[in-house]
């Protein structure tokens, strides 16, 4: 059913309109109507055969960094070529009529930003930035060259993307603002996770173990669905646009 003729709940609407200071945690889900595969949609073509589980992690590109190196210049440039989705813009236009909103983002793809939200926090990085696997920071440019994987200018250690794999650390500062915007929020919305990853999935728990609420927006049922106040099942284009419109100026 479409959202805009959806009769949203008057007490979902109430607690729409009172909060003030919201955190909207996003996954991959927010960025599948813009044509981004989430983590769960099977790998198309060439890589079809492989699981990105084991891409995206230290022993992968340990093991290939060819093909790690290559399967992020792919997505790299699938990110390129699309745009915000009308789930992206409507945070952006929460955030202009609600200043407190963070986006907490377990996604890599940059559309946040581009749709004009100006309070991300990127627990994962981003797939645009690339650093020095020996931790020099993130470079600016690289030359790209068929079948090798670019090295850094400084120690000659290979290049990869400023992303978090699967096995290694979140960025402390990204974990601990993203925490403590969820320690102040009066509204927590997870939009478009599976709520799987950690330590991300943890942070609704935070909330509601606060007493705040959490509404979850996805059209499948996820582990956090039960605890949810809400759980609303439908796609983030279509949904966030509805509720964006309740909450008046
Ligand atoms: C850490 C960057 C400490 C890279 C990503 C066992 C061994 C080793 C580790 C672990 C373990 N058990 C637990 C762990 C920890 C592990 C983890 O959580 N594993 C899970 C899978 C069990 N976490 C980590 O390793 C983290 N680090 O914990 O460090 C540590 C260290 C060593 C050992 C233990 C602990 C690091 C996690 C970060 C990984 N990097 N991204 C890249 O992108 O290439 S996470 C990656 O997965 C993406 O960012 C993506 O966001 C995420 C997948 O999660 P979702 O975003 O939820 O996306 P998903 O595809 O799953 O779901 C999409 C959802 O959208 C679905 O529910 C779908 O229904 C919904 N949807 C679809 N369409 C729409 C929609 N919703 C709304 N609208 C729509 N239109």
């Amino acid at each position: 059913m479409m959202a805009e003729n959806r009769v949203l709940d008057d007490e979902l609407v109430a607690l729409l309109r009172q909060a003030q200071r919201v955190v909207a945690l996003t996954g991959a889900g927010i960025s599948a109507e813009s044509g981004v595969p989430t983590f769960r949609d099977a790998q198309q073509g060439l890589w079809a055969e492989y699981d990105p589980m084991e891409l995206a992690t230290p022993e992968g590109f340990a093991r290939n960094p060819l093909r790690v190196w290559e399967w992020y210049a792919m997505r790299r440039a699938q990110v390129a070529k699309v745009q915000p989705n009308a789930g992206h813009y409507a945070l952006a236009q929460w955030a202009a009529r609600r200043p407190g909103l963070t986006v907490v983002t377990q996604n890599v793809d940059g559309l946040h930003q581009r749709a004009g939200s100006d309070r991300v926090i990127e627990l994962h990085g981003n797939i645009t930035r690339v650093r020095c696997a020996a931790g020099h920071g993130p470079v600016a440019e690289w030359q790209e060259k068929a079948g090798e994987v670019p090295r850094c200018c400084q120690c000659d250690a290979y290049l990869r993307p400023d992303v978090v794999w699967f096995g290694e650390l979140l960025p402390a500062a990204a974990l601990a603002s993203a925490e403590q915007a969820v320690a102040a929020a009066d509204l927590v919305l997870s939009i478009g996770t599976s709520s799987l990853v950690q330590p991300a999935a943890s942070l609704p728990y935070l909330a509601l173990g606060a007493g705040v609420p959490v509404v979850e927006i996805n059209p499948e049922q996820t582990p956090l669905s039960a605890d949810a106040r809400f759980s609303l099942r439908g796609k983030a284009g279509e949904l966030l646009p509805a509720l964006v419109a309740c909450i008046g100026d």
